[in-house]
């Protein structure tokens, strides 16, 4: 069951403006063709970022080699129910509080153990990556669940642009750390901010690991991790760090902000797993959001297919 309600904060930007208008627009970009010295001269890095982010990227092409079991989340559900401590932690809240959040210009950070380590504009690293639309399971450590068409590229894609050394054995992902635009970070200044993650190297160049720049063919809302953020479908959503600005290629395995703050509930790996509960919960099954009956949680939360190598003793 899919309802969609237009509401309209998600009307994408397009749809707002005479179709007309946004073709004529589009073939203008496409003309200019942005990697051109006179393009870079005349627009604003903003401008080129909004322009292949938002004109040219949505929505991506569906790659239906990930389909899902269950039907797609509602999308309003996915867009007021999060999980983002920087601003509430009060899932219902966290739309309300993500205003000030600046996600536009954005840059993010690759360094260290790679040959080519480099800041990349947004809107630059979107024209290097293959874009995609898949659809993914999304299953919280709490037991709830969506289902998501996720907007992206393989991470994969930029390991092999940024070439890491022989000596990179893992990835450490780090968020923005803005408290002047969110909230949370200011009233729980306890959290070690900003959030950070991590993954080994084998996981992070497995095909499912994506960076995901968009959802439900438009771009990213503020809530759920704008303006890149993982995708990690076969692990514990908090394992998908948003809001990301510095990938980092490390040879020892970094601290992740979950463990270090319990580490008796949380480790490292967090994969999915119904027969391992959390010390205060059963993982068994899991309640999909917005409501209906709750389902069996799957290990790997069903990406066996793709991810059950990687753990093998
Ligand atoms: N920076 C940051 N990333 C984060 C979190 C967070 O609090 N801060 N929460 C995590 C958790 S616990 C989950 S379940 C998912 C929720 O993603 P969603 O709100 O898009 O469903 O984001 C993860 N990424
Ligand atoms: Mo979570």
């Amino acid at each position: 069951m899919l309802i969609r309600i237009p509401r309209g904060w998600e009307i994408p930007k397009r749809k707002a403006t005479p179709e007309e208008f946004y073709l004529s627009r589009r073939q203008f970009i496409k003309k200019l063709g942005w990697g051109g010295i006179g393009a870079a001269m005349t627009l604003s890095g903003w401008d080129r970022a909004v322009a292949a982010r938002r004109e040219d990227i949505y929505p991506a092409k569906r790659n239906e080699k990930f389909a899902l079991d269950r039907p797609l989340t509602d999308e309003w559900a996915t867009a007021h129910y999060n999980n983002f401590y920087e601003f509430t932690t009060d899932k219902e809240r966290v739309a309300d509080m993500v205003g000030k959040f600046q996600t536009q210009p954005w840059t993010v950070e690759v360094t260290g153990m790679v040959a080519k380590p480099k800041t990349y504009d947004l809107g630059e690293l979107l024209r290097l990556m293959p874009i995609e639309e898949r659809l993914y399971r999304h299953r919280c450590v709490e037991a709830w669940s969506m289902a998501v068409p996720w907007t992206g590229f393989p991470m994969k894609a930029l390991i092999d642009l940024v070439q890491p050394l022989s000596s990179a054995k893992f990835v450490r992902l780090i968020s923005f750390n803005k408290p002047e635009q969110a909230p949370g970070m200011r009233a729980q200044s306890w959290y070690s901010w900003p959030y950070y993650e991590g993954l080994r190297m084998d996981e992070a160049m497995n095909e499912l690991a994506m960076l995901v720049t968009g959802i439900y063919g438009h771009e990213l809302p503020k809530q759920n991790g704008a303006p890149i953020r993982l995708v990690t479908p076969w692990k514990y959503g908090y394992k998908s760090i948003k809001s990301i600005v510095k990938i980092e290629f490390v040879d020892k395995q970094p601290k992740t902000f979950w463990n270090d703050l319990a580490p008796k509930e949380y480790d490292f790996l967090s994969n999915v797993n119904p027969q391992v509960p959390h010390p205060r919960w059963s993982q068994a099954t899991e309640q999909p959001i917005p409501g209906g009956s709750r389902r069996p949680t799957l290990l790997h939360n069903g990406y066996e297919a793709y991810v059950a190598q990687l753990y093998k003793a």
